[in-house]
């Protein structure tokens, strides 16, 4: 306990999700809040963070072995911890197919669910008729939903992200945690003691030097153009665009749950404002650029996120605007001649097997890496940081650090998806600033 108390800890993207939770996990286990740091180039949150975004999915997953625990542990803090409850919109989610393959894999789905004896029977159900699905989603019409079967959880829904990270951001202010953003808190450089091996704090851009005990690189994509992970990590984009319902039209929505279609993509109910996300599903794009992180002994390819936050103009590929216009007609057929706003991307992390990587560099001591988001990180935005604080404490459990160790090799590019990321080099439409 008194070494928690006068640890020094330096978080590197502590603006965005993995970072902001870590930051709030330390204040909980009694590190003292002037000895944390927070590094971001936007103020909390984030603007160029993933988790900036109006909406993000809640659902249990069990794609990977960790994946059952986590969310769990996240559902419990979304309903009923002080400060996420605000933010959970329960409203509940469907995950549908038409097609028999899919319906036969949300099937084993389901089982898996049910077969993971976590009481997931009493909030899964098997919605196997046109009737069952306009039960429980009376926005849809019998027609549009004709051989559509599926997948209900009354554990899903959808967390206003974005607000959730500020309010640790206000949490972690009031408790006077330290910050320094833009120039003064964009990583430049680990440093290191006369051993070189024991890295003892971060320089930043701007030529400022923090100094710290422990250092956790949690800047989500853009961590592999910071340290060299060794291709462990492909950063990718995904994309979504906004509707701007008037009130009547966003009434028709309201307490719909998320509906999400692996060939089609997503939506979910229109927030206060009336606006509706709708996202595409894809394997991603990726960004590659010649670029040296820390640790390279020369410039690799490196997928280099490049954010909304830093280029307003940027919106996303003509092909997401023809998908993004497939998911509409899908889901939304009632709203195919609204105009769509706010298009834009958003950047995650791969790796090779979509498992997290948070771990401590193998090379220097008090580094640690809290990255690999994998696109399915947001939901533990109230847990993940407690695990984070473990692996800095030397306490997570075994079956952790199996899944998020350093492991190179695989295939991050094509990671457990349907097929490897295209680039953005090869997809037109998405730039529109002349200057860069
Ligand atoms: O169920 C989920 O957690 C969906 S995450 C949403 C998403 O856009 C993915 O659909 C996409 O493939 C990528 O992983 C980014 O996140």
């Amino acid at each position: 306990a008194s070494r928690r108390k006068t640890t020094k800890v330096i978080i590197v993207g502590g603006g965005g999700t993995l970072g902001s939770s870590t930051a709030l996990h330390l204040i909980r286990y009694g590190y003292t809040p002037s000895n944390i740091t927070i590094l971001d180039t936007y103020p909390i949150p984030s603007s160029q963070s993933a988790g900036h975004d109006l909406n993000k999915i809640m659902s249990i997953r069990l794609r990977t072995k960790a994946d059952l625990q986590l969310s769990l542990e996240a559902l419990d803090m979304w309903k009923h911890d002080p400060l996420f409850k605000p933010f959970f919109h329960n409203v509940g989610m469907f995950d549908c197919s038409s097609e028999a393959e899919s319906i036969a894999e949300l099937r084993e789905y389901y089982q898996a669910l049910i077969d993971a004896h976590a009481g997931l029977d009493k909030t899964n159900f098997w919605l196997d008729s046109e009737d069952d699905i306009l039960s429980k989603l009376p926005c849809f019409t019998k027609e549009q939903v004709k051989g559509w079967k599926g997948l209900f959880t009354l554990d899903g829904g959808w967390l206003a992200a974005a607000k959730a990270i500020n309010a640790i951001g206000l949490f972690a202010k009031r408790q006077g945690v330290q910050f320094k953003f833009g120039d003064a808190g964009t990583f430049k450089k680990p440093l290191f003691a006369d051993d070189q091996v024991t890295c003892s704090g971060v320089e930043t851009i701007d030529g400022s030097r923090y100094f710290a005990d422990k250092v956790i690189m949690a800047a989500g994509a853009w961590t592999p153009t910071l340290i060299d992970l060794e291709d462990q990590c492909v950063s990718k984009a995904w994309v979504f665009a906004h509707i701007q319902l008037t009130p009547e039209e966003a009434a028709a929505y309201k307490n719909t749950p998320v509906v999400y279609d692996g060939a089609y993509g997503f939506f979910f109910e229109p927030n206060e404002d009336g606006i509706i996300k709708v996202c595409d599903e894809f394997p991603g794009f990726t960004h590659f650029k010649k670029h040296q992180p820390y640790g390279a002994g020369e410039q690799k390819c490196i997928s280099v996120p490049r954010s909304h936050a830093s280029h307003p103009t940027d919106t996303y590929p003509d092909a997401s605007e023809a998908s993004i216009r497939k998911a509409i007609a899908r889901f939304l057929p009632g709203l195919k001649h609204k105009p769509l706003i706010n298009r834009a991307m958003c950047w995650c992390t791969d790796t090779a097997d979509s498992n997290l990587l948070i771990c401590e560099h193998p090379k220097w001591k008090n580094l640690i890496l809290a990255t690999g988001d994998s696109g399915h990180s947001f939901k533990m935005l109230p847990n993940i940081g407690k695990h984070i604080v473990e692996l800095m404490e030397g306490s997570l459990q075994q079956d952790l650090l199996d899944c998020w160790k350093w492991r190179p090799g695989g295939d991050a590019l094509k990671s457990t998806r349907a097929a490897p990321a295209k680039d953005l080099a090869d997809m037109p439409g998405w730039k529109h600033d002349a200057r860069l």
